[in-house]
């Protein structure tokens, strides 16, 4: 088996895991940076590791045009290709083609879209993405699902639903290497409460109200012994709720993307360095932040760098990283401690600006 989830603590529906992996053990609730080509903008992986990063998620789309895949495993994989020991995921690239190129069309076979290289139509099928992540060598590879936006209604949520489940047989049918990667499944299923047990399809545009609801009916439906993964959600409020929930894994580029438009994740909520408040502000990032960033740099010097200089969205980056795996562990140790409870009320007390 090349993965297990010891359950540590328990606090009504949330849960505080060990998860090990082939390269990693990870604990959970757990926030997964992306890091799209194989790097996440900015960092060093030795910085990752110091941030205390314990699993990160690269692209199967992206790393498959670029370097390609064939090439990764000539090199020897992608952890040894990014100088990454711990942890790597990859997800499956049908999310990616539909959310990047409008042109992608879902048939029976896979996923059709023009290639971004040459324009010539190509096709992604469910065993094409488990031989192309099993050449990458992440610890988790995803199912290849059929992603449908979960503002739209009608039979093609439920035509993506049931694709889904036909797909993860082919996927599972074409997975080469299961001593070394875990292969997991998505739902998907909209928001439809009959249908959905997606906690793959949500982070589309939904109103938060459903897209609780229904992380609440699939962790309530889901296995208790595996590991409960909520693609696309990365605001701390969301992982806070979800862990509640009793799910364990997220992922979201929002952390890092948001640095590099010049917002900080605090203890507040939100801080925007473009401010001109900030010029002359000589005060941390966030005065009970830890980091390396907050112990050596003022806010009027990140707000002089900021969109001017790539070191201004490094240093909000390393910060903002930080700043979710402490969320991670107050999250593990307040499970485990018995005092999720309160970790939530004083989490939501403090915060008063709700994202932007
Ligand atoms: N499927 C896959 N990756 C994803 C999602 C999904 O539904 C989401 C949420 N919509 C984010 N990333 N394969
Ligand atoms: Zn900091």
């Amino acid at each position: 088996m090349a993965l297990r989830f010891e359950v540590l603590g328990r606090f009504n529906r949330a849960r505080a895991a060990n998860l090990t992996l082939p390269h990693f053990l990870c604990q959970t609730p757990l926030f997964m940076p992306v890091g799209t080509q194989g790097t996440i903008k900015g960092l060093t992986t030795n910085q990752l590791e110091e941030i205390g990063c314990q699993i990160i998620l690269g692209n199967t789309y992206h790393l498959a045009l670029r370097p390609t895949s064939e090439l990764i495993d000539e090199l020897g994989g992608l952890h040894k290709f990014m100088n990454w020991p711990r942890a790597l995921l990859t997800d499956s690239g049908g999310f990616q083609m539909v959310s990047l190129l409008h042109l992608a069309d879902i048939t029976e076979k896979g996923v059709t879209f023009q290639s971004p290289v040459d324009g010539k139509p190509m096709l992604l099928t469910p065993e094409e993405s488990i031989q192309i992540q099993n050449r990458i060598g992440a610890d988790i590879i995803m199912a290849l699902d059929d992603v449908v936006k979960t503002t739209i209604t009608g039979p093609r949520i439920e035509e993506a639903m049931y694709r889904t489940l036909r797909w993860i047989d082919r996927c599972i049918a074409a997975h080469k290497r299961p001593n070394e990667q875990n292969l997991f499944g998505i739902v998907q299923g909209g928001l439809d409460p009959v249908l959905s047990y997606a906690i793959g399809g949500l982070a589309g545009g939904e109103d938060k109200d459903s897209f609780w609801r229904v992380v609440a009916q699939c962790t309530a439906a889901l296995p208790e012994d595996k590991p409960r993964y909520v693609m696309g959600v990365g605001y701390p409020l969301d992982i806070v709720v979800c862990s509640a929930l009793g799910a364990d894994m997220y992922d979201c580029v929002y952390p890092t993307r948001t640095a590099r438009f010049g917002t900080a994740l605090v203890t507040e909520g939100v801080l925007k360095l473009k401010h001109n408040v900030m010029a002359d502000d000589t005060r941390p990032i966030d005065p009970t932040c830890a980091c390396m960033v907050c112990k050596n740099y003022t806010r009027a010097y990140i707000h002089c760098l900021v969109t001017k200089d790539a070191m201004g969205s490094q240093l909000l980056s390393y910060h903002n990283l930080f700043y979710m795996m402490k969320l991670s562990r107050d999250l593990h140790s307040s499970i485990i401690e018995g005092r999720f409870p309160q970790f939530v009320c004083d989490f939501l007390r403090k915060m008063v600006v709700l994202y932007a």
